[in-house]
């Protein structure tokens, strides 16, 4: 639905503001953006401007620098349409904007020099006034993000569709040692990188009945007559790449209220009914869902669901009517990826849009669906499978149930072909699960409407195709494939580690920051000592900045010449945080019992959300500071161990966390993490992994090689085999007395002030049924710990492997994977973007900016 037409004007084409001095990148230019910012747009003068007005002003004066690319990138397109990746994502977890936006443009330097002229003496003060959008739960998140950065910078055409909540990730309070969880009110200040866009609103329906029809050709039809409306206002937000034009859009919905059906109320006089359906439509993007798998909000996270997969599609399906392109092409013009479950009605929603608006046959509907969808599995756990109670299911969306049978009959009826009589196979396969209450798996309806799925590790992809749809593997083998995750070194490496920067670039130049593989040459300087040196320099420094922001947040002192051992991530059982407290509690009792010789002096330091309604996740969070409080309170630990539970882990504390980073603690149960993301965030920055062979762990040690790794623990076939086996982890207690001893001396209240309750349930699980196997792994771990501890004692030689994971670490670049999807799954290619301010465009009518 677009409300206005865009006017018949002619307008001058993007190139023509190239070097209008609104988007000057010299540091007066900046200076003068600053200067009119904060007059024109925030109604401030200079001397009583704050902090954060600073930070609005030179954000405004930023962004009106990204505006030519933007505008041609986006003109390019329509000019001269091109295939465009359109990822679909519940979740953008993309962190602070200002900083990565003045490294892409190439102007820190500028930026830090015009804001000296404003008493301000680093860029940093600024950086660290900035909100991040929390608008993500983790991996998942995050992922998109850095995605979307590696489109750009390989400028490939590509839009990210996804929802702005209007309030994120909850932030995370420790009190009392326990997490609290706060409201996230990321849009308090402003947000100064979105451009709403209310003119390409669409509406999207809820509820209602389906009713069948003969239509003017006598054909047999079905519509859908919703009950409930909203609308959805585009909110864009410019993605720039690395030092090229392209400047993608990542496109977030945000709910509002249908105007024409409060009117409606209005004029019969409810005119408190009226606005209750504005406020109920409006709650759609009002918050992200944390991941915790319970009950809660349910119905709302799949209105939420379609909320954003029907605006995009119609999007889509806008851009190639407004182009006079027949939607038959769709897939011609548009791949579109889904993000996990989340927006898998996309494969209903595309069939209903073509079927009932465009009046495509099925067959032909179905072409244009498959041909254009593919689907990234990040999974396997079943309790995060996506499955729609099918009585919630239909009362939302009726007409998508009707869609959906239909689909998954023509499916079995192809399985039963290729299966006679085996009706076991169509209960696995059908996309309606019949065990128990009816319920829809949306991990079948993406397999089956999808023309790739892949995984996102080596690992985790066989397991795909071998444990979670062994079936659909069998029936379409060339359909399941790989990608392995990466990260991109742009916010990770270059913006994040200045430092390290500095000196790779030293080595071999600036074009590692688009190219990994360089980093490869890095290996010559491996005996060079010097070098070795000032790599180790670069890491300290990171410490000591981290050392005092720990001190600011937590009032905890911390060496930085210790070794840092960190695990930040989601706080959840199979990853483990648990193991890691249980290893440290051993550590804490060998420097008790004087048995800590040879003990390498460590700040151990975690950090990671709990989703609220996952209690067990939250009492690790309450174990990890008992513990803490014990250790740190403790003269005997002076100079060998400190314990820290960093509160509110998030993308800018990531940020400052994995340059200062020695030791990355990866300890999922093998099998469990689908990739893990971090873990290549810290290799890169040159911190060792110990770490189980789960997700792609296994992949970092095969790229830094086996002797620059820690490797612990049982792999997936062993773990396998211990849970088929009647697997007993009071066994493993009582072999290993170091473990018993932990264990009592946490069931004597020692690290709870004498309360022997409070960790029970953790206790209970661990001793009882241990269902993420931390007692079978604990002595491995213990045994890999004590050789991280003898490798510290050599530091040169702890630094020689620090060399190699960053040298090695190419392979997990975002660039890397974003090209594997490219090639393997899109078939899209890179359009660079020119900037031409060209004169017979003026002339022609058709060129406008809408
Ligand atoms: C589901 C239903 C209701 C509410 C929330 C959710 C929900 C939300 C987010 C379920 C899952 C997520 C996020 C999952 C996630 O982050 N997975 C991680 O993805 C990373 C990127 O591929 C991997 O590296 C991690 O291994 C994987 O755990």
């Amino acid at each position: 639905m677009s409300s206005t037409k865009p006017l018949e004007l002619k307008l001058p084409t993007p190139g023509c503001y190239s070097d209008h001095e609104r988007a000057g990148i010299g540091a007066d230019a900046v200076f003068d953006g600053i200067t009119e910012h904060l007059f024109f747009t925030l109604g401030k003068l200079a001397p009583t401007a704050s902090l954060h007005d600073l930070y609005m002003a030179l954000s405004y004066a930023v962004r009106d620098r990204l505006m030519t690319r933007y505008l041609a990138s986006q003109e390019a397109i329509r000019a001269k349409p091109q295939k465009t990746v359109a990822y679909l994502s519940a979740e953008f977890l993309i962190g602070p904007q200002l900083n990565n936006n003045l490294l892409n443009l190439g102007i820190q330097k500028e930026a830090e020099t015009a804001l000296k002229r404003f008493g301000i003496q680093s860029l940093g003060h600024i950086l660290e006034v900035e909100e991040e959008p929390g608008l993500g739960n983790g991996g998942l998140g995050r992922l998109a993000a850095c995605y979307m950065e590696s489109l750009a910078s390989l400028q490939i055409p590509a839009t990210g569709y996804g929802i702005r909540y209007e309030f994120g990730i909850f932030n995370q309070l420790i009190r009392d040692g326990w997490q609290v969880e706060v409201t996230d009110k990321w849009l308090k200040g402003g947000w100064p990188w979105e451009l709403p866009q209310p003119d390409e609103a669409c509406f999207v329906g809820f509820g209602g009945r389906t009713e069948n029809y003969i239509d003017e050709n006598g054909k047999y039809r079905s519509r859908w007559i919703p009950t409930e409306h909203a609308i959805g206002i585009p909110h864009d937000v410019p993605v720039l790449g690395y030092q090229v034009n392209t400047c993608n859009r990542l496109r977030l919905w945000r709910a509002d209220a249908t105007e024409s059906f409060d009117f409606y109320a209005f004029n019969i006089g409810d005119y408190y009914g009226a606005v209750e359906e504005k406020v109920a439509s409006e709650t759609l993007s009002k918050v992200l869902y944390p991941n915790d798998g319970t009950d809660e909000g349910r119905r709302l996270r799949l209105k939420q669901q379609h909320f954003f997969v029907s605006c995009s599609l119609q999007d889509m399906l806008r851009s190639l009517e407004k182009r006079g392109i027949a939607i038959e092409e769709f897939s011609k013009h548009w791949t579109v990826q889904l993000n996990d479950t989340h927006p898998a009605i996309a494969v209903a929603e595309m069939m209903r849009l073509l079927i009932d608006h465009y009046h495509l046959e099925w067959e032909k509907a179905w072409e244009v669906t498959n041909s254009s969808v593919a689907y990234t599995n990040h999974t396997l756990l079943p309790e995060a499978l996506e499955k729609w109670d099918l009585d919630l299911f239909s009362s939302l969306l009726p007409r998508h149930l009707e869609l959906i049978y239909e689909i998954n009959r023509r499916f079995l009826q192809q399985v039963r072909l290729r299966y006679p009589g085996n009706d076991l196979i169509l209960r696995k396969l059908s996309i309606i699960d019949e065990d128990g209450g009816k319920a829809i798996r949306m991990a079948h309806l993406a397999t089956i409407g999808a023309h790739h799925i892949n995984g996102v590790a080596s690992l985790h992809s066989d397991l795909i195709k071998r444990q979670l749809l062994p079936e659909f593997a069998a029936l379409w083998p060339e359909k399941f494939t790989n990608v392995t995750n990466g990260v991109t070194p742009r916010r990770w490496v270059a913006l994040a580690n200045p430092e390290l920067s500095k000196l790779l670039a030293e080595e071999v130049g600036t074009d590692w920051i688009t190219n990994m593989e360089l980093l490869t040459k890095l290996e010559n300087k491996q005996l060079d000592k010097s070098f070795l040196e000032k790599f180790g320099a670069a890491k300290l420094s990171g410490k000591r900045k981290l050392a005092g922001y720990i001190h600011r947040q937590t009032g905890v002192l911390v060496d930085p010449a210790s070794m840092f051992d960190v695990q930040v991530k989601r706080i959840h059982q199979y990853k483990r945080q648990h193991l890691n407290a249980l290893q440290v509690i051993a550590q804490y009792l060998r420097i008790k019992n004087g048995k800590a010789q040879g003990m390498a002096p460590r700040t151990v330091i975690f950090g990671g959300k709990a989703a609220p309604g996952y209690f067990m996740a939250k009492l690790i969070i309450r174990f990890i500071n008992g513990i803490a409080e014990m250790v740190n309170a403790d003269p005997d630990m002076d100079g060998r161990l400190r314990v820290v539970f960093l509160p509110d882990y998030n993308v800018k504390l990531g940020e400052q966390v994995y340059p200062a980073t020695d030791l990355s603690e990866q300890i999922s149960t093998a099998g469990k993490e689908a990739s893990g993301t971090g873990n290549m965030k810290f290799a890169m920055n040159g911190a060792l992994t110990i770490g189980t062979l789960d997700g792609a762990n296994i992949e970092i040690r095969e790229q830094v090689g086996a002797e620059n790794f820690f490797l612990f623990g049982k792999t997936e076939s062993e773990i396998m085999k211990l849970r088929n086996n009647n697997y007993d982890p009071k066994s493993y207690i009582e072999a290993l007395p170091e473990l018993s001893e932990a264990i009592r001396l946490i069931e004597l209240g020692h690290f709870s002030n004498g309360d022997t309750e409070l960790f029970q349930p953790l206790l209970n699980s661990l001793t009882g049924n241990d269902p993420f196997f931390v007692m079978a792994d604990f002595a491995d771990y213990l045994r890999s710990q004590d050789n991280v501890s003898r490798a510290w004692q050599d530091r040169e030689e702890w630094n020689r492997m620090s060399l190699i994971n960053t040298a090695r670490s190419g392979f997990f670049s975002s660039d890397r994977s974003i090209r594997e999807y490219c090639e393997s799954i899109w078939n899209v290619q890179p359009f660079p973007v020119e900037i031409t301010c060209d004169v017979n465009s003026l002339t022609n009518s058709s060129n406008k900016l809408s």
